[in-house]
């Protein structure tokens, strides 16, 4: 049977049986296989085009394979990748100095997925509660948002509110408390009560897993002054709401503060490594000593010189404010299609959502079974709530072409 195969060397039904065969069951992807990238389009190995409206949950903010930092991966993969902490290298310092500086922190400690920079965090807001908040040994609280997605490691899903994400992994990590999102009074009446052993609150000023919930305006700057108002650290998780992706570097400065920590991943290597990063002051990192915390690839060369050129194209392509002004134009013509299965639209800058009102057995998942026939990639959270992130370098012709697709889609639906 001829493959008609234009990208690699396998069709779509070979790679996806190799999947099923060989490899855990952990996902449940949508039934494209995808061999090519190239800005905000993506082809399976037949050729067909897409639009690419998940971007790696906002990995891919640049665009994907993004020549600038593709070269920089390859032009250093052919000197240095990785040296290990045992010693420095030349490539280390001087990251460090362009990371902290690009978004305004005093140091950074380099880290590798989202879920180690959250770990990080951790023990970063322990280590301090213990240190400079004397809170008494092994006591230390850290407090999350109920909806909450961080990662998924075993101390990270103790905090989740999510069965699937707990379900069959227990025993969890004490000295976690959950409140409400978006109800600063619940943050205020915890820190009431336990507030002497609270290092942080940790939290997404979006939650993205959750569905793009974007909470009240004065949410996240209500929260940083009680945590002020208490001694406790305010920790934002910006893995997916930052670097650019919802109309600001970081969405905390919506609410014009500055978080004592900041967790960053996915878009910081425009997708190319793992990479990530948590950036605080000297007064916060400086209490992990040497040989206290680390990782055998954290902040390696490669990685450096990669999350490097990948923050320089945010800059340099103004991607932030192509966010916001195309983010905008995407929910106003969202909001003006007229269909049963749009319940709500939210979102801020190209972090948006839409809620479907399931109908006629019709549900999100359909809804992205057909979007992908006719050739734009999104899928469901949640069951009914589809998250469209398309990469930042999408155009204002491109963003009106696929708002065509889905309003025409949705009309075939109806
Ligand atoms: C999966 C979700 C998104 C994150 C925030 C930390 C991490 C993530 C706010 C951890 C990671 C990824 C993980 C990936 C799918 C995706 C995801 F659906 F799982 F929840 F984006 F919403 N903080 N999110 O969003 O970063 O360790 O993955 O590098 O696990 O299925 P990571």
């Amino acid at each position: 049977m001829s493959k008609n195969l234009v990208f690699g060397s396998i069709s779509s039904e070979e790679a996806m049986e190799l999947e099923k065969t060989y490899g855990a069951h952990n996902y449940h992807p949508l039934p494209i296989v995808i061999a090519k990238g190239e800005g905000v389009k993506v082809w399976d190995p037949e050729g067909k085009e897409y639009y690419d409206f998940l971007s790696a949950y906002s990995a891919i903010n640049q665009g994907h394979c993004h020549p600038k930092i593709i070269k920089a991966l390859i032009d250093q993969a052919n000197v240095l990748t990785l040296t290990s902490r045992a010693f420095y290298n030349n490539k280390l310092g001087e990251y460090e100095k362009f990371v902290t500086e690009f978004f305004g922190y005093e140091m950074v400690l380099p880290m590798n997925t989202g879920a180690e920079a959250v770990e990080t965090a951790i023990k970063l807001a322990r280590k301090w509660g213990y240190v400079k908040k004397e809170i008494e040994e092994d006591k230390a609280i850290i407090v999350f948002a109920e909806g909450n997605f961080h990662g998924r490691t075993i101390t990270i899903v103790s905090a989740s509110t999510d069965p699937d994400c707990r379900k069959g992994f227990g025993p969890f990590t004490p000295g976690i408390e959950k409140i409400p999102y978006n109800d600063p009074q619940a943050l205020e009446d915890i820190l009431q009560k336990l507030g002497e052993n609270v290092a942080a609150f940790i939290v997404e000023p979006i939650q993205g897993e959750a569905g793009v919930f974007v909470p009240d305006d004065n949410y996240i700057k209500d929260c940083y002054n009680i945590c002020k108002k208490h001694n406790v650290l305010f920790v934002a998780d910006e893995v997916q709401s930052g670097i650019a992706r919802t109309g600001r570097l970081l969405c905390c400065e919506y609410a014009e503060i500055k978080p004592d920590i900041v967790i960053l991943g996915k878009a910081i290597s425009g997708g190319v490594l793992p990479i990530s990063a948590v950036l605080s002051s000297r007064e916060i990192m400086l209490n992990i000593k040497p040989g206290e915390h680390g990782s055998t690839f954290g902040g390696f060369p490669l990685a450096c010189t990669v999350a490097t050129a990948a923050l320089e194209v945010i800059r340099d392509e103004k991607l932030t404010e192509k966010a916001e002004a195309l983010g905008k134009i995407f929910r106003a013509e969202l909001r003006k299609i007229k269909s049963p299965f749009i319940k709500l639209v939210r979102g801020k800058g190209l972090l948006n959502a839409i809620i479907i009102e399931p109908k006629d057995g019709i549900e999100a998942w359909d809804v992205c079974i057909k979007l992908k026939e006719n050739g734009l990639l999104a899928k469901p959270t949640h069951q009914h709530i589809i998250r469209f992130a398309p990469p930042l370098v999408i155009t204002e012709e491109q963003i009106m072409e696929c708002i065509d697709i889905i309003k025409n889609t949705l009309l075939e639906l109806s």
